[in-house]
């Protein structure tokens, strides 16, 4: 069967570069890109869509003959904590939107993000397992805990078959992060490569679970293509990459710039951190589908470097 697919939020950090490796795999006349706005540059099918009006989201659906949905639209940890309502309603909105328009319209697959926000001051720090009593600080947590909920019913529910991934923070040369807590993991190489000193909004001991873009994306990939039955998790599985603390990063960049130097001012979005895990047992995704980062702290930063420049 030729799938089409729909990507929602696809000019953020992770949607566009899903947006690529999507047409890729899928040709571009089967992958059609939506977002608030239209991105400069892009090429492939585009509409413009706020996944809150469902009655857009069904007529895009309809007119695509869409087949599967990955719905990145969301507001992240930082940004939601500035407008909590607003965050909880889009999040939770845009999720039920995509849900019932699946369900309805008889999609055959849903990727939804989740992420590390989910777990809580209470969770143990190292190595976080996947069954946690989840106890959010964020409203950006709170909606991916419901959300979370939601697509493991209509799983049970309707048998739609909607997969997730909880995310750590992503890292990539592609595109910049926006809103989240871990965004000085990008924001720091694009400083090193001017010559610009950094300001950290973390400080320098936060250890907090990364991964690279292209793990991310083959993850997303590899989850979304294992068979069905494999799949035993519902929710929204743990993945993990790299874990490191904003000096050892610092450390490793100064490998290749000697002279660049960074400050730490943490604020609000530190005592966000201070709730996250530091690192992420990921051993329901190794059984189930194989899964194993390709990145570490070493590697990623000589691709970001590279690629940077
Ligand atoms: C954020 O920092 O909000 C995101 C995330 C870890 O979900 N990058």
């Amino acid at each position: 069967m030729q799938e089409k697919i729909l990507i929602t939020g696809a000019g953020g950090q992770l949607g566009s570069v899903l947006t690529m490796k999507l047409q890729e795999k899928f040709g571009v006349d089967h992958v059609i890109a939506t977002d608030l706005y239209p991105k400069v540059g892009f090429s492939g099918h585009f509409e413009t869509l706020d996944a809150t009006d469902y009655q857009k989201l069904e007529s895009i659906v309809i007119k695509y003959s869409i087949t599967q949905i990955y719905h990145l639209a969301a507001i992240l940890s930082a940004n939601g904590e500035k407008t909590p309502v607003k965050t909880w309603d889009l999040n939770m909105k845009t999720l039920i939107n995509v849900l019932e328009v699946s369900r309805i319209q008889g999609l055959n697959k849903v990727f939804y993000p989740s992420s590390i926000a989910v777990f809580g001051a209470n969770a143990p720090k190292d190595n976080t397992s996947q069954d946690q009593f989840l106890l959010p600080s964020t409203v950006y947590g709170m909606s991916k805990v419901a959300g979370e909920n939601w697509v493991n019913y209509y799983y049970t529910k309707y048998g739609l078959d909607v997969r997730s991934l909880r995310y750590p923070g992503v890292i990539g040369y592609e595109t910049l992060p926006g809103g989240g807590t871990t965004d000085y993991a990008v924001d720091i190489f694009h400083k090193a490569i001017h010559n610009k000193p950094f300001q950290c909004f973390l400080s320098a001991s936060a250890q907090l679970p990364m991964i690279y873009m292209e793990d991310a994306i083959r993850a997303t990939l590899e989850l979304m293509e294992t068979p069905k039955q494999n799949i035993t998790i519902r929710s929204s599985y743990n993945i993990a990459g790299m874990s490191f603390t904003p000096n050892q990063l610092f450390l490793m960049i100064r490998k290749t710039y000697p002279k660049f130097t960074i400050t730490y001012h943490p604020d609000f979005r530190q005592e966000i951190a201070d709730t996250w895990p530091n690192s992420i047992d990921d051993s329901f995704a190794v059984r189930d589908w194989s899964w194993s980062p390709k990145y570490d702290l070493e590697s990623m930063t000589e691709s970001m470097i590279k690629n940077l420049k």
